[in-house]
């Protein structure tokens, strides 16, 4: 029902999905992670219009990095010549909150009042206040869209997940950097009769 459900929309920023943001820097090809934008702002009409609860998240780091844990810093910066979390690009520093790649893109930008769960790792219940705004208003059932399928979308349904929330994930409204990646966490949900919940 809209007063107990949400929709969840992951991680929709330049940095993921954007001409010249992260994972366009790290040489993915970003029409995959792009391909889910048309079908979330349809369904954001939808669920809008019959008064359902809409969550959106971005992942970033405060400019000074001191919430960048130094296993998430080396990993990004391991690749030679490559960008890292923090460096400076064509959109700004790599996932530091305030640059323009870290922000939502403009198709998809939260309506006023829809809250935005700021965080520092992929999943969205870590080190957020997220569970707190779902008990709050009562929200009992989370349909979970962005991206990436098979990191931060599938790590905030495993969150979600293993604490009693139900889950229901909109296969064509994710999008992976790797079209096998998608399909493979798309099919990992369904196992064990719903693990993570439901496709
Ligand atoms: C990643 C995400 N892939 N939103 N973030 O680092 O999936």
């Amino acid at each position: 029902r809209p007063d107990n459900t949400t929709l969840i929309v992951i991680d929709m920023q330049t940095d993921f999905c954007g001409e010249g943001g992260y994972i366009d820097l790290l040489g993915y090809d970003i029409s995959l992670t792009r391909a889910c934008i048309g079908p979330i702002a349809r369904l954001l009409a939808h669920v809008r219009a019959r008064g359902y609860h809409v969550l959106h998240t971005r992942e970033g780091h405060r400019p000074d990095l001191s919430d960048l844990p130094a296993n998430k810093l080396w990993r990004s910066r391991k690749m030679k010549g490559g960008i890292g979390i923090g460096d400076p690009g064509p959109r700004g520093r790599v996932l530091v909150r305030g640059e323009p790649g870290w922000d939502i893109i403009p198709e998809l930008y939260p309506a006023a009042g829809e809250p935005i769960i700021d965080k520092p790792g992929k999943g969205s219940f870590c080190a957020t206040d997220l569970e707190l705004v779902l008990r709050t208003r009562g929200i009992r059932n989370l349909v979970l869209t962005g991206i990436t399928t098979d990191v931060c979308v599938h790590t905030t349904m495993r969150e979600a997940n293993d604490r009693g929330f139900e889950c229901l994930l909109l296969t064509d409204c994710c999008g992976a950097t790797d079209r096998g990646n998608h399909d493979a966490a798309v099919k990992m949900v369904t196992m064990q009769n719903g693990g993570f919940g439901a496709v």
